[in-house]
C-alpha cells in the first residue's frame, strides 16, 4: 500500500508576504534577466548595483497532477530606465495548465497573451482573484512603491516554459510615463526576442 500524504499548513505573514516554513526560495535580481528590460543603457548602469527584483517562496509538493503548487511571490517596486520591475514571465510547460493569482499587498499588473498573438491585462490590488486561462503566459509587474505581494496556486505538473518568452518577449512593456503606469507595444516583440 502507498503511504498517504498527509495535510500540513504553512503560514502566510501578511505584514511580510513571507511563508513559514520559507519552503524552496527562488531569488531574482537583475543579472538573472537582463535582457528582458528594453532600455539596455539603463540595465547597464543598475547592473553595478544589481537590485532583487524579486523573492518566490515556494510550498514543496509533489510536482504531479494529484497536487497543487502554491507560493508567494514578493516583487518590489523600482524601474530599469522607464520599465518597472516585473517577472521574468512563462508559459506552462503543460500549456494548458491555468493558474490562480490572489493580490494580498501593494498594486500591479499581470499581463498575459497566447501563442497565437492575443493580449490581456489585469490590474492588481488587494483582494483582486486573477484566473490565468490556460494556455496564456503571464508576467507580473509592479506599477507601485511598495512591494506587490501575491499568492498562487497551479497544477502540480504545470511546469515552467521561460524560453519561449525569453526568445519572443511581451507584446507590452509597462511604463511609467507623468507618473502613470501605461502599456506601450513592445517594439522587439517577436523579432530579436525578449
Ligand atoms: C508564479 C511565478 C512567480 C515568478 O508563481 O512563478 O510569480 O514569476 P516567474 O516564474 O515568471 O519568474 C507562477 O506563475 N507560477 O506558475
Ligand atoms: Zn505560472
Amino acid at each position: 500500500m502507498t503511504e498517504k500524504f498527509m495535510p500540513f499548513v504553512t503560514e502566510l505573514d501578511f505584514a511580510t508576504g513571507k511563508l513559514n516554513p520559507e519552503g524552496h526560495v527562488i531569488t531574482r535580481n537583475l543579472s538573472h534577466m537582463k535582457d528582458m528590460y528594453y532600455d539596455q543603457e539603463a540595465v547597464r548602469q543598475l547592473l553595478g548595483q544589481n537590485p532583487l527584483i524579486y523573492v518566490v517562496y515556494n510550498v514543496v509538493v509533489p510536482e504531479t497532477a494529484a497536487h497543487i503548487q502554491h507560493c508567494v511571490t514578493i516583487l518590489y517596486p523600482g524601474k530599469v530606465g522607464n520599465e518597472y520591475f516585473m517577472t521574468k514571465g512563462h508559459y506552462h510547460e503543460v500549456l494548458d495548465r491555468a493558474e490562480i493569482y490572489f493580490c494580498l499587498k501593494g498594486k500591479g499588473q499581470l499581463l498575459m497573451q497566447t501563442q497565437d498573438g492575443a493580449f490581456a491585462s489585469i490590474d492588481m490590488v488587494p483582494g483582486s482573484v486573477a484566473y490565468v486561462a490556460p494556455e496564456w503566459a503571464h508576467r507580473t509587474v509592479n506599477t507601485g512603491d511598495e512591494p506587490f505581494v501575491f499568492f498562487a496556486a497551479y497544477p502540480g505538473d504545470a511546469g515552467h516554459n521561460y524560453g519561449d518568452i525569453e526568445t519572443e518577449g511581451f507584446a507590452k512593456l509597462s511604463v511609467e510615463q507623468n507618473g502613470e503606469a501605461v502599456l506601450v507595444d513592445n517594439p522587439r516583440y517577436g523579432k530579436a526576442g525578449k
